[in-house]
């Protein structure tokens, strides 16, 4: 049985094909700045937005013309198994991600919730040594199930906290099962819509304690070297949400002594709903050492929630990959298209091109970044742009040889200070060259 019957395995044949179902820009084995694109993007498909969305919205029922449907919820969780590794291999990703309740039908209970799981992740493990795929990242959905009405570690309700430690130990087992390199906590419901009624403190500690947990448990199946995510995001479903951004994420990690086991997980979508650029929450993650891994999408500036769409914007895509450069890699983590086609389109095919388009802007960005690197483009902007640190006052400043009362007498003999224009638009109109 195949499911994507009219699609061979996509190969690079560059820019001036005409066939919709090749690489235009992508090629795995190409070096860029000596590594293989292949090294240096380590792209992995979300299993939810391309095997589970059936294109529902509040307004309309699912659209997406899917295959592996039946009447039958374990035979369609193994029927998606089936198509993702076709998938899979087809666009030559080498990983993949999941929420347990995208791979198996909860059923009527915990219990048979987890024989479901223990089922498909046997079947999971077959395929992945068949393909040699590997699974860059789980997480335990603690989110839709309506028991998380009121949160998950953060609920109000003790059974709640002790539903989703056995969720989250199940997690880790699959992990551990699957050789998991990192393992995902997006605090869906992680938040709260009052402070009327919560207690925000107890909450938070309730998070961190849980995730002290987490840490205990993993190292106890020997499984230490998991590296564990945080995925910030502001809003949505929570109107605070926790993990409002990465600088607050952090300071949560710092707080609860968390940092050498969590990093990062950080998406371009949730970056713009927080008010920020994508590159500016992965240099903020950067700045603490904890750039764990991305999730490749992009929302839309006319909307004002997450769209999740298929990154296809060069601009924001090439500063991205330039912090990623900037951080020597992103590995172990990789670059997750937490992504959706829209719901227009329908077909399977539409699953097959929307990542093709993901994967070749990625490998325009990285090479227009590399190109940025190479000119030392920004370093050269910004060494001019601080120099007065480099000698003098600035120097002192920097050496830490000075204070209060020095800096003082030195003001009060500067007469005549100067500050320099930064020619922002000429930068702009620079920048725009390494897009073509
Ligand atoms: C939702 C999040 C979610 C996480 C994993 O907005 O992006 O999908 O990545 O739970
Ligand atoms: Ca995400
Ligand atoms: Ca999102």
């Amino acid at each position: 049985m195949t499911y994507f019957p009219t699609i061979e395995k996509i190969k690079f044949e560059g820019k001036e094909t005409e066939n919709p179902f090749a690489f235009r820009y992508y090629n795995p084995e190409e070096m860029v700045l000596g590594k293989t694109m292949k090294d240096h993007l380590r792209f992995s498909v979300a299993y939810w937005h391309t095997f589970v969305n059936d294109g529902a919205d509040p307004f309309g029922q699912g659209v997406n013309q899917r295959t592996w449907l039946t009447d039958d919820p374990m035979k369609t969780a193994k029927n998606r198994v089936e198509a993702s590794f076709e998938l899979f291999e087809k666009l030559g990703v080498e990983y993949f991600c999941f929420h347990d309740m995208d791979v198996a039908p909860f059923g009527e209970s915990l219990e048979e919730f987890f024989k479901n799981l223990d089922e498909i992740v046997e079947l999971i493990a077959k395929k992945m040594e068949e393909t040699g795929v590997k699974l860059l990242w789980n997480t335990a959905d603690r989110h839709s199930n309506p028991v998380y009405v009121n949160g998950a570690a953060s609920s109000n309700n003790a059974d709640v906290f002790a539903i989703s430690a056995a969720q989250v130990k199940k997690g880790i087992d699959i992990s551990k099962k699957l050789g998991g390199e990192n393992f995902v906590f997006w605090g869906g419901r992680e938040g709260y819509e009052s402070l009327i009624n919560t207690d925000m403190k107890l909450e938070e500690e309730n998070i961190a304690r849980l995730y002290k947990m987490v840490i205990d448990y993993s190292n106890e199946i020997d499984h230490g070297d998991l590296v564990f995510l945080l995925e910030p995001k502001p809003k949505e479903p929570m109107k605070h949400q926790y993990d409002f951004d990465a600088a607050t994420s952090m300071a949560f990690l710092q707080k609860y002594d968390l940092t050498d086991r969590f990093k990062l997980n950080l998406e371009a979508n949730h970056a713009t709903l927080a008010g920020h650029t994508f590159e500016h929450e992965i240099q903020v993650a950067r700045n603490y050492d904890a750039l764990g891994s991305l999730d490749a999408n992009q929302g839309d500036m006319l909307l004002g929630w997450d769209t999740d769409e298929f990154p296809t914007d060069l601009y924001s895509v090439m500063l991205t990959i330039y912090e990623v450069l900037e951080n020597g890699g992103i590995a172990p983590g990789g670059i997750n298209f937490d992504a959706k086609v829209r719901r227009t389109s329908f077909e399977m095919e539409d699953l097959v091109l929307a990542h093709i388009a993901g994967m070749d802007t990625f490998a325009r960005g990285l090479k227009a970044a590399a190109k940025l690197k190479e000119d030392r483009f920004f370093e050269k902007i910004k060494e001019e742009r601080y120099a007065s640190y480099q000698e003098g006052i600035g120097a002192d400043i920097l050496s830490n040889q000075t204070n209060l009362k020095l800096l003082t007498e030195y003001a009060l003999k500067q007469k005549n200070v100067q500050n320099k224009s930064s020619h922002i638009e000429y930068i702009k109109s620079k920048l725009n060259d390494y897009l073509v």
